[in-house]
């Protein structure tokens, strides 16, 4: 898993940089060895469809890390179609979560992320509604950038690449993994478009492409 973060990361630059003693030569090497320059590319764009298919039999086979030591939850993704579209994993810590995702089959492009109130993510035909609204528990109103904000469910927008695959590291700072999980647990939801950070009630995020419930049920 930390390869395929790695290989995404570097694109096709630096594949030497993500180690590996299986891993094929790396581009920047075969370029520098070809004994003439203009056969480089093609040698590079040859190995590359290969890393990435590698990559992607990898992703089948192999759990995102937790981002840190101690006890995590960790859970799927559910896709509008009610197919699973990725993982999420979370561990608590003194001053906040630390979560990952790891997501595929998403639109191109940045997707607001929030935590809703409840780990209830089954109406994926009816557009995620049972996963509630945004966690909020000083009252504040939504968005990063509002001076009058922000909620505790507002996080960063997430990328996701041409390929549809999207992964991050987010620290939710003051909200525990305890605290999120009350009666009914939580959930982390993708949005359709992108956070304004400022717009009320969902910074103009859109429907809801994808949940991940965490509950006790
Ligand atoms: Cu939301």
């Amino acid at each position: 898993m930390f390869r395929m973060i790695c290989l995404s990361a570097a694109s096709f630059l630096a594949v030497s940089a993500c180690g590996g003693g299986d891993e094929p030569k790396p581009v920047e090497n075969a370029a520098e060895e070809a004994p003439q320059p203009e056969l480089a590319p093609e040698m590079a764009s040859e190995e590359a469809p290969a890393e990435m298919e590698m990559a992607e039999e990898h992703h089948e086979h192999h759990e995102i890390p937790a981002p840190a030591a101690g006890e995590d939850m960790r859970v799927d993704f559910t896709g509008t179609d009610g197919e699973a579209t990725g993982e999420a994993v979370v561990v608590s810590g003194p001053h906040g979560m630390l979560m990952r995702v790891d997501l595929v089959d998403l639109e191109h492009g940045f997707h607001g992320m929030h935590l809703h109130q409840v780990g209830d993510c089954s109406d994926f035909d009816g557009g995620f509604k049972l996963s509630g609204s945004h966690i909020n528990p000083t009252g504040k109103e939504h968005g990063l950038m509002n001076p009058a904000g922000f909620e505790l469910a507002d996080i960063p927008n997430i990328y996701v690449h041409h390929n549809g695959h999207a992964r991050a590291e987010i620290f939710v700072a003051g909200l525990t993994l305890e605290d999120a999980m009350d009666e009914d647990g939580f959930a982390i939801v993708v949005h359709e478009n992108p956070d304004d950070h400022m717009t009320q009630p969902i910074g103009g995020a859109g429907a809801r492409v994808a949940c991940a419930s965490f509950n006790v049920f």
